[in-house]
């Protein structure tokens, strides 16, 4: 049983969200992937989002481009937390899915990124944070993780003036 499902609408959002993938592999954190299609596979959504919960996921990252339905249909039919990543989309560079993530009606809600791989970076990370609340480990991980950050920003600095 792995903590969290990585879905994307097509295969060519896995340049993208292979940025969460990497981020749950520094923290050894199980997960499954998968293309669910809102429109090409709706009955594929449908049964995913239905078993989601009692085949253990606690934490879905759904990414998808342009009219990007996946992450708000899914919510809709589990209450498992969703995070959607909205897919740069070539016509109109991500905000049309940025806007049909973002704009959930109150009762239904996805936790929405950035635009692109570092949106997909942060829900990997945000997934990670969320395992993190029940898992000591995972949470020193996350500690460490931002004092790297502090560090590199830190060094950078040093030969600046
Ligand atoms: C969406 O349509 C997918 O999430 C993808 O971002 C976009 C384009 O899909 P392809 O035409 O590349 O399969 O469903």
């Amino acid at each position: 049983m792995s903590d969290i499902a990585v879905i994307m609408g097509s295969m060519s959002d896995w340049d993208t969200m292979k940025e969460a993938c990497d981020v749950l592999d520094e923290f050894d954190i199980s997960y499954d992937k998968k293309i669910v299609s809102a429109h090409r596979t709706p009955e594929l959504m449908f049964a995913f989002s239905k078993e989601a919960e009692e085949n253990g996921y606690k934490v879905i990252i759904a990414g998808a481009g342009g009219a990007a339905h996946l992450p708000g249909m899914v919510a809709s039919l589990t209450t498992v937390p969703v995070i959607g990543v909205p897919v740069e989309s070539k016509t109109l560079k991500g905000m049309d899915s940025l806007l049909s993530i973002v704009q959930m009606p109150g009762g239904i809600p996805v936790a929405t990124t950035a635009i692109g791989k570092p949106g997909a970076k942060n829900a990997g990370l945000l997934a990670t944070q969320i395992i993190g609340i029940t898992d000591e480990t995972i949470r020193h991980k996350l500690h460490e993780y931002r004092q790297t950050l502090r560090n590199s920003v830190l060094e950078s600095g040093e030969h600046f003036e």
